[in-house]
């Protein structure tokens, strides 16, 4: 009878929608659903709304301080007495953020706990904290509760880097009778941690989660040798990147945790082809799971740690490494390390702010703003219901519209009219990203009188994504004359589906 049924009702489906297909009693169609926007459908893999605004963050600081300030190791043992932590001053979180506030960084990440284990707030986790700490300065250290207020007065992102290896905590590595790993230490340490730190702030934009995989240490007076073979079985990723999202919903969990990746060096720089999907320096243009470059790199000439004699780069280095990450659709988070005062010392602070006026006198005014300045496409999609297609779209100001191309377009050509001749200098493409990275290479020229066209710009145009910067001179360490120009022709080439664009600069 339920046989029957079954069979009656799947019938009565095949009969009611065109191009059904019934197989091994499931029901397929391949009806084409409504798009009364005419959006371009999306190419896979796409973000998540908090990848998104992760990448929005674009560039920002990071700040290594603790145990290592004081022992001058850039990896603590793990048993380095609490008594070591000593400040010379009230360490000031306000004062690192307000300095890269000043370089144009739109936030920041402080450690709170490094592979030593010691932790920069009172936790009910471990005696290795601030609270046993050698002086007043530091028991009445909380870097994540004064980093995260400061932050928010300053209209900052922030998040925390909270060691996953952790060579003061016996629970780290230990394996049961059965000879498998305990949950242990991600039960009884590290999510405890993330849950009190949470408590400072829940909006915190991400979490480094580092993927060292375990050496010698302390481990709670063993002293022994521990590793564990898979960071993401150990840390049981899947089900921590939930608990951690149920706490701080926008967090999104770099590394190990499978959200944003590492970039693949600590140079600061991305590959001029950078897909936002795969692994290092360019990703892979065929990989299924999204997961964005992030290029961590140090702003100052020793170790990630503050060590006595080391000076910051310049202005124009960090620029370059600037260009070469954010530039190239990957993020930048630049590390400044405080020093024993818990302040960041006075010449990165001026350096910083000698950035911030080289990226607002580079890259602050966009001429393809500028009232009177035109922009057409040779092909635009036909209208949506309320949405529109058009090339003026990439030059609004306005990241939620785009100009796309229609389906059976997979190269396109834009150009823009400034008012007037110009001096510039570089271009800067975005895609509209939610719809998935497409674009896959493109040519820029430039034009005096509309009639004349050179080609500028490096030897790899190729992706796009999030943000692509294209010196026009090709060169990103030589800022250079800039060329005369009142036309700019944008040529895509190439892309894996008609090309999607919410902003185009000229600067
Ligand atoms: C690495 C760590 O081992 C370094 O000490 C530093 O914190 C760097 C940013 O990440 O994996």
């Amino acid at each position: 009878m339920k046989k029957l049924f079954l069979y009656a009702s799947a019938l009565a489906l095949t009969m009611a929608l065109p191009g059904t297909v019934m197989a091994q009693g499931l029901t397929m169609t391949n009806e084409v659903l409504p798009n009364p926007e005419n959006e371009p459908r999306p190419v896979f893999p796409v973000p998540t709304a908090r990848q998104i605004a992760w990448n929005q963050t674009e560039f920002y600081g990071f700040f290594h301080y603790g145990m290592n300030t004081y022992t001058g190791l850039e990896w603590g043992n793990g048993n380095e007495a609490e008594t070591r932590f000593a400040p010379t001053a009230a360490p000031n979180p306000r004062q690192w953020l307000e300095a890269i506030k000043a370089a144009g960084m739109r936030g920041g990440i402080a450690v709170v706990k490094h592979h030593d284990g010691f932790c920069l707030w009172p936790t009910a986790t471990t005696t290795h904290n601030v609270t046993n700490s050698g002086n007043e300065f530091g028991r009445n250290t909380n870097i994540p509760r004064d980093f995260a207020a400061a932050a928010k007065d300053l209209g900052m992102k922030y998040g925390f880097y909270i060691s996953p290896w952790d060579r003061n905590s016996a629970y780290w590595g230990t394996k049961g009778a059965d000879g498998f790993y305990t949950s242990d230490y991600a039960e009884k340490v590290f999510l405890p941690q993330c849950a009190e730190i949470a408590k400072y702030g829940n909006d915190q934009f991400e979490m480094w989660f580092d993927g060292a995989t375990g050496a010698s240490g302390y481990y709670g007076g063993a002293n022994e040798n521990r590793t564990i073979d898979n960071a993401t079985r150990y840390y049981d990723i899947p089900n921590l990147r939930d608990s951690i999202h149920n706490a701080c919903p926008h967090i999104i969990m770099w590394g190990v945790g499978g959200e944003a990746r590492w970039i693949g060096n600590e140079a600061g720089w991305a590959g001029e082809t950078c897909w936002s999907y795969g692994n290092g320096t360019s990703g892979d243009e065929n990989a299924w799971q999204w997961f964005p470059g992030e290029s961590d790199a140090k702003a100052t000439t020793a170790g990630w740690f503050w060590h006595e004699g080391e000076s910051v780069k310049s202005a124009e280095t960090l620029f370059k490494m600037y260009l070469e990450t954010v530039g190239r659709n990957a993020t930048l988070i630049l590390n400044f390390p405080p020093d024993k005062s818990g302040s960041l010392p006075q010449a990165d602070v001026d350096e910083l702010k000698k950035l911030g006026d080289m990226l607002r006198a580079r890259l602050g005014t966009d001429f393809a703003r500028l009232e009177g300045t035109t922009i057409t496409a040779n092909v635009t999609r036909s209208n949506g219901a309320t949405r529109t297609y058009n090339a003026s779209n990439m030059i609004d100001g306005d990241s939620t519209t785009y100009w796309a191309a229609p389906d059976e377009n997979n190269t396109a050509s834009f150009t823009i009219t400034l008012p007037e001749v110009k001096t510039i200098h570089y271009v800067a493409l975005q895609e509209y990203i939610h719809l998935g990275q497409r674009i896959k290479g493109f040519e820029i020229e430039i034009s005096t009188d509309g009639t004349t066209w050179t080609k500028k710009g490096t030897n790899t145009m190729t992706t796009v994504g999030y943000k692509r910067i294209i010196p026009l001179n090709g060169s990103t360490s030589n800022y250079g004359d800039g060329f005369s120009a009142k036309y700019v022709r944008i040529n895509i080439t190439d892309s894996k589906a008609c090309p999607t664009l919410h902003t185009v600069s000229v600067f």
